[in-house]
């Protein structure tokens, strides 16, 4: 539905009292209404680094979710302020992987003689405090753009791709898997999944000891729900299309599926494609609707028809939106996002540590 002109019109007038003193950040997956305000759209690591390169900005506003606008925080200097425009806009995967459960499976590390030749690796998509712990010790952050090459590093660290070293990957099983496997041509063997909810993971030391990635229990309720069998039915009711999902997805859906790329791998994928071709994108639903309108020339399906929008994402709405411009406007500053120092600080370590990694 069309938003209320009104509420448009609000948006307007604070957008334009803020001016340059604030700046809007839109993730690929926020609501249309949202990102038609937005000063830059883009993926968790390409506002990240948007917001570190906007210094004079006073009001870093950011439209996505709570571990992004962490990001944000610890990636800008004090005197910015990062607002999220509504505090119930977590991120269920990010939520799995608690820095209590971390510790502990670090101790079931230790206990089982592995810990010392584990290097932990946690995706974009977690909390502070683990990138924090990640920093503490010796790991990196990683994207799904750049998970192959921030696994390689982490095994160089522990003797190489074939050697004995361990990597306890984080939150995401799925991406940690598909990019093991489909990627460095590890076995699904040498995969084990950590439960943080069961004694000791789950696992007995022989298995921690024999596994070369360690998965956290963790996944996207979005792009968990993707099947192989919405890959054999897409493929049988559009003969040739192409296939392109987020390596969030279960492996058995990425292994059927043609391709397999971030969310800004998808987007140029589908720009650089050939008129009148036809693709299955297994995304989030905001994005696909978008990628589907503006490309008239592609025939664009969802994935599966009954998977739909990340429902954290779109809380982030333009009443939201409207009230937090307003407030700073008159300026009072809400919902601001802040890490404690010395988690910033070794998170810091551990996203410098990404920035770094060969491209
Ligand atoms: O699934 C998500 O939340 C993604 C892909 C976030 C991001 O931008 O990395
Ligand atoms: Fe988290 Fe998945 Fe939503 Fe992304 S799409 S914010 S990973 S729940």
């Amino acid at each position: 539905p069309a938003s209320d002109p009104d509420l448009v019109e609000r948006a307007r007038v604070a957008r334009a009292a803020l001016g340059d003193r604030a700046f809007v950040l839109g993730h690929h997956y926020q609501r249309d209404e949202v990102i038609a305000l937005a000063d830059v759209t883009g993926d968790s690591f390409k506002l990240a680094r948007e917001a570190a390169a906007r210094p004079d900005a006073e009001y870093v506003i950011f439209c996505g979710v709570h571990f992004m606008a962490e990001s944000a925080d610890i990636l800008t200097h004090d005197g910015q302020a990062v607002v999220l425009p509504d505090l119930q806009a977590g991120c269920s995967m990010a939520d799995m992987a608690d820095i209590a459960q971390v510790e502990e499976a670090w101790e079931v590390l230790a206990d089982a003689g592995v810990a010392d030749r584990t290097v932990p690796v946690t995706y974009m998509n977690s909390t502070a405090a683990i990138k924090a712990f990640t920093g503490r010790h010796g790991g990196t952050v990683c994207t799904s753009s750049n998970a192959r090459v921030a696994l390689q590093w982490a095994f160089d660290r522990t003797g190489g791709v074939d050697g004995d070293g361990k990597v306890l990957f984080m939150p995401d099983q799925h991406l940690g898997r598909n990019t093991a496997v489909l990627q460095l041509g590890m076995g699904l063997e040498d995969c084990v999944v950590y439960d943080p909810r069961r004694p000791a993971g789950g696992l007995t030391e022989r298995e921690l000891r024999d596994a070369r990635m360690i998965l956290w229990r963790g996944h996207c309720s979005v792009h968990g729900r993707f099947s192989a069998e919405n890959v054999a039915q897409v493929r049988e009711r559009v003969p040739g299309i192409h296939v392109l999902v987020h390596p969030e997805c279960k492996h058995e859906v990425v292994a059927a599926a043609d391709q397999v790329g971030s969310t800004e791998h998808i987007i140029r994928a589908l720009d650089a494609a050939e008129p009148g071709s036809a693709w299955a994108i297994g995304t989030e639903l905001n994005l696909v609707r978008r990628l589907a309108a503006s490309h008239p020339e592609l025939a664009v399906h969802y994935l599966d028809s009954t998977v739909c929008f990340c429902s954290t994402m779109n809380r982030i709405d333009l009443p939201h939106l409207v009230w937090a411009m307003e407030e700073l406007a008159a300026g009072r500053v809400v919902n601001r996002i802040t890490v404690d120092a010395d988690d910033a600080h070794w998170a810091r370590v551990a996203l410098d540590q990404m920035l770094a990694l060969p491209a």
